[in-house]
């Protein structure tokens, strides 16, 4: 018999004397996957496709499934008594739960990652960063803009042919499949590594004329060497890099020199989950988790996958 997610977070958290409650912060966050797995599968049933006909912080349009996701998740993660305050990519500004002691943690979270996907049953994605406040003083928005290197987990969630719930703590990375029969998330992907050798490069061909042409000189050299996997739906792209190798890139452009990615909550969990399997992820000249966020919607440039192949897309940006 699989081994439930609890069970699991123990044996990988035992002995931590800085993580109490964190299993409870993850147990929050697969109740509201949960909910929010289950919306997915109805989908036209559920009267989720679509939009609201409203536009997010981003200037996005939002999906009906980013409204519901959005609602979820705050409320499962202000609920479960161990978050003080959290951010939200469909939220402009954070949303504030406790100064108490008893509040350790802080999240910042892209509810439904791809949500637009789901009007034609493409998988979709949730994706979290969590960290652990400094101290007991009071919470405010600049207590939630933490280098991605001080995070103490980070979770995502693919909503695909099954529903993959992911763990990474320091050094560990672990996948949870939920049982459609009992609700429940079995443990199915014990500690993941990153394998050796990379099996694809995942790119937005169609940008290719907007990039930096050191950009387009390093896309080339991975046109050569690998086949091309581009879901366009980030969770979906980065979880296959993770399972079987390769590296994805959202690079910025003219027009979006940052690029379309968000620092908080999607590039430094899922660079924090690539580094704990043995990958690696940059910005095109840094290390994503050394990135100090100056506001919570920040974007950045994202290069995340096999570390010695990541490596070598970051040579060839800096030889021009
Ligand atoms: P493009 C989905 O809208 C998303 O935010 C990510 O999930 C995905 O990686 C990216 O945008 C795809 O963007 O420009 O290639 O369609």
């Amino acid at each position: 018999m699989a081994t439930m997610l609890r069970d699991a977070l123990e044996a990988n958290l035992a002995g931590r004397s800085d993580a109490d409650g964190l299993i409870e912060v993850i147990e929050a966050i697969a109740e509201g996957a949960s909910r929010v797995d289950a919306l997915t599968r109805r989908a036209a049933l559920a009267d989720v496709l679509g939009d609201t006909g409203e536009t997010n912080v981003q200037g996005e349009i939002v999906q009906r499934l980013d409204a519901a996701g959005t609602d979820t998740f705050v409320e499962v993660l202000s609920e479960c008594g161990r978050v003080a305050a959290l951010a939200c990519e469909e939220l402009e500004d954070a949303v504030f739960v406790s100064d108490a002691p008893s509040h350790p943690y802080l999240a910042l979270f892209d509810p439904v990652d791809g949500s637009s996907n789901i009007d034609v049953a493409v998988t979709i994605g949730s994706i979290f960063a969590i960290y652990k406040r400094a101290d007991d003083s009071p919470v405010s928005e600049q207590t939630l803009l933490r280098p991605g290197r001080e995070q103490i987990a980070a979770v995502y969630v693919v909503y695909g042919s099954s529903t993959v719930l992911v763990t990474a703590t320091e050094r560990r990375v672990d996948g949870f499949t939920l049982d459609p029969d009992s609700g429940a998330f079995l443990h199915s992907h014990p500690d993941i590594t990153i394998p050796a050798k990379c099996a694809a490069y995942s790119v937005n061909e169609g940008n290719a004329g907007a990039w930096q042409p050191e950009m387009q000189a390093a896309v080339a050299e991975l046109r050569e060497a690998y086949g091309l996997r581009y879901v366009g739906s980030l969770v979906a792209d980065f979880h296959r890099d993770l399972l079987k190798g390769g590296i994805f890139l959202y690079p910025g452009d003219r027009s979006s020199p940052a690029g379309k990615l968000r620092l908080g909550y999607e590039a430094n969990p899922l660079c924090y989950v690539a580094e704990q399997a043995g990958g690696a992820g940059s910005d095109g000249r840094q290390r994503i988790l050394d990135l100090t966020p100056e506001q919570l919607h920040q974007r950045t440039p994202l290069i995340v996958g096999n570390a010695d192949v990541v490596q070598s897309v970051l040579q060839r940006l800096s030889a021009g």
